[in-house]
């Protein structure tokens, strides 16, 4: 055990290792108070949380630098990977490497004795939200995994000025504020201007310069690299025109560049065909190649036929799939090669990620759009579609099945069309998912190509969602286990489940359980102003708003209940308390009717006497990664209830089990493979299953159900008969209306929330009857902690580099 919390540790001996370079206590303490005295010219009795924070940080990332550059060298021999992405949804940074540094207890103790609280000025940390929900997040989680595992993996992005909109709620609605998360600084990115290249659009040029943060592996000295760009313009203003008085105009071009980069499209599964949108893709797609360009040139001087050698390079959906043409345009127009050797090094370089199915969210581009911000790229695609064409008729396909297959079409480009076609592999994120492609929406692609598609299950990083957020648990796990090696071999956990009918055991386990309820009653009653009680069920929801995630059907079970009571009293039911947290998208208005209907259902019960006791609903604001890290390991129940088909995955879904959480849901996404892993028994699975959607899809009349589903008109007609208020906007009549009448778009309850009322509340019955029984309960959850092995990232990540990327690990030592 290398802790220590004496004080006056011997200054000699030294008690930790960041990296290479031995630190001690007395050098972390001098580095914090050189830091301050330096960056703000104080002290630490003067210095604010923020400057605290900051000081710490930079003292960290300063011991990093060395074993940062010789990881960065070491890559540059051989294969490396990169992962493309638009969203990086990062959250916080301290805490997070001070657990992959593990120094974290010993860094606490230490600056204990500065009269400095970690925990206090973990807090302070602004979320890097550069991302909106579970495609962003698995982005970064993989990115833990590759650092962990010494892949040489680098991921490529945009470094949004402002991330995600912050949420508040006012009087029940979502209110949006920019998130200028790098307002006081931002410690852990490095500027590297020397790495800076120019993107060229038909218009304009602008300089995309690279900030690099740390990725600290788990206990190893590899430190990879995210790379996120930020457009600047070529000339900060005009001179000339800021001598002719002329200032609106000196600095619009500035703005302009500026633009680019400023802010994240807050969509998440929806398509903003916007022309800012088609310059963030291009931009860093086009800024993250010309790097690779540039120092493969430096190692290699132009041997580009064998670029592929060296460059894996992964889509994250087809946000960044404009780099399949750019490269295209690079390897000719810059580097000589013709087409036939161009489109052979770009399909062999490049792979593609598919995180959706649903039809709004495929991207597609306005030809006269893009040829008119990007025509050379727009003529490179156009070559593309039609050698595909020529390529589909000498196979012997007919017009309309090549019509259905081309790229371009209808006067736009498909892109996840283009990705298939340039990519070697396609992948989907579930094994349902990925069936669904194959056999569904994309059947015609798998019939021409079907050695290009693979499954790679999502997954997430044990270290973050067990070890910095459980640090209780986590405990108990290594005790049990006598090692640590778990953390980064997930499966080690099926080694617990010996365990499962310990009863002294389970009664530790439910300890835990209800410490982190009470840590996280004291969060909410702190920022939400609403007292919890800790031995109701935490019953919790945190997800995207989003109507195929169906939060309005728990919002109506919620309410069914609440009648319940009130028409009897004496129901007997275990205290509940239902906590949501969502963002819904700004311009969604019908997700943030969900809110503020779930916002006024909360008001009523909350504040009558009848119910108080026994049922609680807390939407949480602004949720995000640091409110997720409260959240997940204080649940009893896992709310995963999208219709049967339409969540891709859900990554979320893991995190609970990972802390020891039943899931409530749907067989839907990954959502089935928890249950194959934790047993059924385990979990309150419930609704209509694909093939039984498929079946009734065309007759499906949403009014048999709520006419003829006890209690279920009731909580429905809540919308518009005057139990609820919507200020008179609207909002709830429209919900009202989506469900029984459809619009011209939306048949109908579109996600068969009515179809599935009945099952879910019998299922919610089931959670009350097991509940009541502890030791049962503990065990349902033991069961699924214990087999959460498989939804490591490191899991994941190992499938992609084994069989997508043929990239190997480099340990440096
Ligand atoms: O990607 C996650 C999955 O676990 C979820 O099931 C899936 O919904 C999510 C356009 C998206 N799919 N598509 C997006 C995000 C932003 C945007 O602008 C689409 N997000 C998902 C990880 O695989």
């Amino acid at each position: 055990d290398r802790r220590t919390g004496r004080k006056n540790q011997s200054i000699y001996k030294t008690i930790w290792k960041i990296g290479g370079a031995m630190l001690n206590q007395e050098q972390l303490k001098s580095s914090v108070l050189r830091n301050l005295k330096a960056d703000y010219g104080k002290v630490i009795e003067n210095a604010t949380i923020y400057e605290k924070y900051h000081a710490v940080s930079k003292a960290i990332i300063e011991q990093l630098a060395d074993d940062w550059y010789r990881t960065g060298s070491t890559y540059e021999e051989g294969k490396q990977a990169y992962y493309l992405s638009a969203e990086f949804l990062m959250g916080r940074a301290l805490g997070n490497n001070l657990i992959n540094l593990d120094i974290y207890e010993d860094v606490r103790d230490t600056l204990k004795e500065l009269k400095i609280d970690l925990n206090f000025i973990e807090e302070a940390e602004e979320d890097a939200g550069l991302g909106n929900g579970g495609l962003g997040r698995l982005a970064a989680c993989f990115l833990d995994s590759c650092a962990t595992m010494n892949l040489p993996v680098t991921g490529y992005g945009i470094r949004y000025r402002y991330g995600l909109f912050r949420q508040r709620f006012e009087d029940g609605f979502q209110k949006e504020e920019g998130d200028h998360w790098m307002a006081h600084g931002d410690p852990w990115s490095v500027r590297r201007e020397e790495d800076e290249v120019l993107v060229q659009f038909k218009e304009a040029t602008v300089r995309a310069v690279p900030y690099d943060m740390p990725i600290i592996g788990y206990k190893t000295k590899n430190v990879n690299t995210l790379r996120l760009w930020q457009a600047e313009p070529i000339k900060d203003f005009d001179f000339q025109q800021f001598n002719n008085q002329e200032f609106d105009k000196a600095v619009r071009e500035k703005n302009r560049a500026e633009d680019i980069s400023r802010v994240l499209y807050p969509n998440d599964d929806k398509l903003q065909g916007k022309l800012l949108r088609l310059k963030q893709q291009y931009f860093f797609a086009s800024a993250s190649l010309q790097d690779m360009k540039k120092k493969y040139k430096g190692k290699y001087g132009n041997q580009f036929e064998s670029f592929h050698a060296y460059h894996a390079v992964q889509l994250n959906d087809t946000h960044p799939v404009v780099a399949i043409p750019e490269l295209m345009r690079l390897l000719m127009d810059e580097e000589g090669l013709d087409w036939e050797q161009a489109w052979e090094v770009t399909q062999k370089t490049f792979s593609y990620t598919n995180h959706t199915i649903l039809a709004e969210a495929l991207e597609q581009w306005d030809c006269k759009l893009f040829k008119r911000l990007l025509p050379r790229i727009y003529q490179v695609i156009r070559q593309i579609d039609k050698k595909f064409a020529l390529k589909l008729r000498d196979k012997g396909y007919g017009i309309e099945e090549i019509e259905k297959l081309r790229i371009i079409s209808n006067g736009s480009i498909k892109m996840a069309w283009l990705a298939i076609y340039g990519c070697h592999t396609t992948n989907g994120v579930a094994e349902l998912h990925t069936e669904i492609l194959k056999n569904h929406e994309l059947k015609e692609w798998y019939r021409l190509y079907p050695h290009r598609f693979q499954n790679k299950t999502n997954g997430i990083t044990p270290r973050r969602w067990l070890l910095l957020s459980n640090l209780e648990l986590s405990k108990l796990i290594t005790e049990l286990l006598g090692t640590e090696a778990w953390v980064t071999d997930l499966n080690k956990l099926k080694e617990l489940e010996k365990y499962r009918d310990d009863k002294a055991i389970l009664k530790k386990f439910a300890e835990i359980k209800m410490k982190k309820k009470k840590a996280l009653a004291a969060y909410i009653e702190k920022h939400e102003g609403i007292p919890v009680n800790t031995s109701s069920i935490f019953d919790i929801q945190i997800k995207r708003l989003h109507e195929y995630k169906r939060q309005l059907l728990n919002g109506f079970h919620i309410l069914d209940i609440y009648f319940r009571i009130k028409e009897d009293p004496k129901l007997d039911l275990i205290p509940r308390t239902f906590i949501f947290g969502a963002k819904a998208a700004p311009g969604y208005f019908r997700a943030k009717g969900i809110i503020k209907f779930i916002n006024e259902i909360g008001k009523k019960i909350n504040t009558d006497p009848d119910t108080k006791d026994k049922m609680k609903v807390v939407f949480v604001q602004n949720y995000r990664v640091s409110y997720g890290e409260k959240l997940f390991p204080a649940a009893d129940i896992s709310e995963q209830i999208s219709t049967a088909g339409k969540e891709a995955s859900g990554t979320g879904n893991m995190k609970f089990m990972l802390n020891g959480t039943p899931t409530l849901g749907t067989f839907d996404g990954a959502n089935v493979e928890i249950v194959a892993e934790a047993g059924e028994e385990n979990n309150f699975i419930f609704g209509a299953r694909i093939e039984e959607l498929e079946k009734i899809k065309n007759s499906y009349d949403p009014k048999t159900y709520y006419e003829n589903t006890p209690g279920l008109k009731r909580v429905v007609d809540s919308l518009v008969d005057g139990t609820f208020d919507d200020e008179g906007t609207g909002m709830f009549k429209e919900l009202y209306d989506s469900l029984l009448l459809g619009t011209n778009w939306h048949k109908a309850d579109n996600y068969f929330i009515l179809r599935d009322f009945a099952e879910y509340r019998e299922a919610h019955k089931e959670i009350d009857k097991a509940y009541r029984n502890p030791e049962e309960w503990s065990r349902k959850c033991w069961m699924n902690l214990v087999n959460a092995g498989k939804f490591s990232s490191d899991r994941t990540i190992k499938e992609y580099a084994d069989k997508i990327w043929y990239i190997k690990p480099k340990r440096i030592l």
